[in-house]
């Protein structure tokens, strides 16, 4: 038996069909090998953090995974990618973002992969939407 980890993706949308695609990004999570989406959090509107543009949909993914960190972040990647999301500017408007908030109790720190995710301290929806998961845990 494969290990499986508790991990917490965040999912934001500002552009287009916010809803749609937070729901794209749930199935594909879904879909994935070795994983099942064992809680969601409510879907919370929220001011940009960055430059000018669109509010954001921001929601919470739990789910349970025998996936290493590494092939996680290329698989929310292709899901970021098939639902159109170009990468432009930093802290930019996209169409969907997967984030990677924790992953079991492990500690990563490349140059392309950190968790727990380094913005948890600074952003207030995802501290919420964490919390209302873990509840679900107990
Ligand atoms: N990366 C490193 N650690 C991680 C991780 N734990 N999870 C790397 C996912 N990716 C991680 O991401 C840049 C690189 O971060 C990736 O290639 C990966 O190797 P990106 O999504 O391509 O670029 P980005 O979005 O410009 O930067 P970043 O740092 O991901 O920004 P965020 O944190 O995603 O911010 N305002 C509101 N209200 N709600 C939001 O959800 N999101 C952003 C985007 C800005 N403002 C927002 C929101
Ligand atoms: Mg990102």
């Amino acid at each position: 038996m494969v290990r499986r980890e508790d991990a917490f993706i965040a999912l934001g949308s500002n552009v287009g069909d916010r809803e749609r695609h937070l729901a794209h990004g749930r199935g594909r999570l879904a879909a994935l090998p070795m994983t099942e989406v064992a809680a969601v959090s409510t879907i919370e509107e929220t001011e940009p953090i960055g430059p000018a543009q669109p509010s954001y949909l921001n929601q919470m993914v739990l789910i349970r995974t025998g996936l290493t960190p590494r092939v996680l972040l290329s698989a929310c990647q292709a899901i970021e990618r098939a639902a159109g999301r170009t990468r432009d500017r930093r802290w930019g408007p996209r169409t969907l973002d997967l984030d990677i908030v924790r992953y079991g109790d492990v500690a990563v720190s490349e140059p392309d992969l950190t968790i727990p995710h380094p913005e948890l301290p600074h952003r207030p929806f995802w501290q919420r939407e964490l919390a209302e998961l873990e509840g679900r845990l107990r």
